[in-house]
């Protein structure tokens, strides 16, 4: 498949000032910035969150000049020394062409990995992650680790199996995904009581906020299988919505942005953490540009990981 490159991202910014480096050209082991507006939307016209990458890009502008600093929830710099972030700038969208939004990203995403690159997504809904994982999973075997309000298991929604609340149990059905850990879940979303029960039976872990908030934090980290690589599949809405209140699965009760940090440096210490999608935030429904930092500050933890688990 042919790329567009160079890809300048949608806006203008670069995630962090990271070089836009095309795909085919990034080096072995740098953290990838890529956004993808959508893939698979439930109808027609511009995907859900289509504008989140430009959005995340544009406040991650004012940390471009600090990326060398010392960030507290990483317990050192951002970026180790000698590690590289680049931006292959954007997926093309296709409001008329899903399956070719997906063949994109799987396309994208294979190619990336086989450069040795850790790719950090910058999405789009959940459904631009089936692709992605569909390579990760060609690839090697992985560990998913969901931090979601919702499970995502539905077989289809309006006949559509590839939409953001089928993510879950399309991943489930790749040969390289041996386990899944699922964090976060509450309130009433798109899965019924036999979805929950198909995941379950699957064997997916669901960690759902009430067990969470009864078992602590170091239980969702330790349900991450140790040694096996991890992909961190972040829908936004699993924080609370007081830290991103820009979503369509509104859901009141979920994580703190301290407690993701918590969970995610606790997961990174049992599994390398080798793929990082940021998903589902919706800079319309924003409130005074809120989310849009907290988000950022999520996209920046995954840079911070990917580079740590990064082969040198
Ligand atoms: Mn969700």
């Amino acid at each position: 498949m042919r790329f567009d490159i160079p890809c300048p991202p949608a806006g203008g910014d670069t995630f962090l000032g990271g070089d836009n480096v095309a795909v085919d050209a990034v080096p072995k082991g740098a953290v990838v910035a890529i956004g993808a507006a959508g893939a698979t939307p439930y109808g027609p016209g511009a995907p859900l969150c289509g504008a989140a990458p430009a959005a995340i890009r544009a406040v991650s502008k004012r940390h471009a000049p600090n990326r060398a600093h010392y960030d507290f929830d990483l317990g050192g710099p951002l970026l180790p020394p000698g590690k590289t972030l680049v931006d292959s700038g954007d997926i093309v969208f296709d409001a008329d062409d899903f399956a070719g939004n997906r063949a994109r990203i799987e396309a994208t995403y294979s190619a990336l990995l086989t450069r040795g690159a850790a790719p950090l997504l910058l999405g789009g809904d959940d459904s631009v992650q089936i692709p992605a994982l569909r390579a990760f999973a060609a690839h090697r075997d992985i560990t998913v680790v969901q931090i979601d309000a919702h499970i995502d298991w539905r077989d289809e929604v309006q006949g559509e199996r590839f939409g953001l609340s089928s993510t879950m149990r399309r991943v489930s059905e790749l040969e390289g995904v041996k386990a899944m850990v699922q964090i976060g879940a509450r309130g009433i979303g798109s899965a019924r009581p036999s979805d929950v029960e198909d995941a379950r039976a699957w064997g997916a872990m669901i960690v759902d906020m009430q067990t969470l908030r009864a078992k602590g934090l170091a239980h969702a980290s330790g349900c991450v299988p140790e040694g096996v690589p991890v992909v961190i599949c972040l829908d936004v809405d699993g924080l609370d919505p007081s830290a991103v209140p820009g979503v369509t699965g509104f859901a009141p009760g979920g994580l703190s942005y301290a407690d993701v940090v918590e969970l995610l440096n606790g997961i990174a210490e049992r599994a390398p953490i080798i793929g990082f999608n940021v998903v589902e935030f919706v800079p319309e429904n924003d409130i005074g540009g809120v989310g849009a930092r907290t988000v950022c500050r999520l996209a920046m933890l995954g840079a911070g990981l990917l580079a740590r688990s990064a082969a040198a």
